[in-house]
């Protein structure tokens, strides 16, 4: 399927047309074992976001979930989320869009989001004038037991060559920023190598998160996340290993894990 698509990747590549979420397809893959696959999509028809959150994922985009079994302890797998978004930061900047990455997982054109709603979605408040357009989503799931990874899928969607109407408010493509489609193989094979560089060795993890801060829009601004125990509001000044947003509020410093932000609900 690999040459079906013609990538020229570091992992197997698995094309479909149509499924409905590469996400699922590649969890299936993995708990079956696999390591080192990537299952590319036209179009989904079941796509999804965190907290089951539909994802909008038409004909024309980069539905990218990657299967592996990587030999690392659970509390490193927010690492592979911020990897997934340097390396799709950088697909779309060597693509000629200049996108850069909300924290924890958004990647985003132009302006800046400064709220990061409880839910941890950028959704309609993104739209207005001050927000950037969201144009990839990054949905990482995994299984662990205590003191290692069975498997992680980090899922990636880019809106690549869609028409913005069909997207949600708030929502943009690169074609769309471009005024051209993008070669979607070279898109997703940059992806791929950025990946692997940062994410496929266990000793060049520790370049993941360098990575991400000069990439990271969020650093230096004033933001408000909604957390479990209220809103912490003050100036993001850095992330720490392995995700948490450290946060300088009247009241001191403090840390906020991406994980208070995805896994509740309001
Ligand atoms: P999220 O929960 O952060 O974002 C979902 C929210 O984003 C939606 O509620 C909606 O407001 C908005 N949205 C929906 N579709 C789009 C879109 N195409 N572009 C921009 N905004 C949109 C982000 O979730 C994680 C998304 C991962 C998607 C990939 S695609 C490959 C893989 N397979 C799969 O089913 N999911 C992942």
């Amino acid at each position: 399927a690999g040459v079906e698509f013609g990538l020229d990747a570091p992992y197997a590549v698995e094309y479909h047309d149509r499924i409905a979420s590469t996400n699922e397809r590649a969890r299936e893959l993995a708990s079956d074992g696999a390591d080192g696959v990537a299952v590319v999509a036209d179009e989904q028809t079941g796509g999804r976001g965190r907290l089951d959150r539909e994802w909008v994922a038409p004909s024309g985009g980069v539905w990218l979930s990657l299967a592996v079994r990587p030999d690392a302890p659970p509390a490193r797998a927010p690492l592979f989320t911020l990897a997934a978004a340097v390396a799709t930061a950088d697909a779309c900047r060597e693509a000629g869009v200049d996108a850069h990455i909300k924290w924890p997982n958004d990647v985003l054109v132009g302006g800046v989001e400064d709220v990061i709603k409880r839910d941890g979605d950028a959704g309609p408040a993104a739209s207005g004038g001050r927000g950037g357009r969201k144009v990839a989503g990054i949905l990482t799931e995994m299984e662990g037991e205590a003191d290692r990874i069975s498997w992680i899928v980090p899922g990636i969607g880019v809106n690549a060559n869609i028409d913005a109407e069909t997207l949600p408010a708030g929502a943009t493509s690169l074609s769309e920023e471009l005024g051209e489609p993008v070669d979607r193989r070279r898109f997703a094979a940059t992806l791929l190598e950025r990946f692997a560089a940062l994410a496929g060795t266990a000793d060049r993890m520790d370049r993941i998160l360098p990575a991400w801060r000069e990439r990271a829009s969020t650093l230096g601004r004033r933001v408000r996340v909604d957390t479990p125990n209220g809103p912490v509001t003050g100036t993001a000044v850095d992330v720490e290993p392995p995700g948490a947003l450290v946060i300088e509020t009247d009241e001191g410093t403090r840390r906020v894990h991406a994980g208070d932000c995805e896994h509740l609900r309001d």
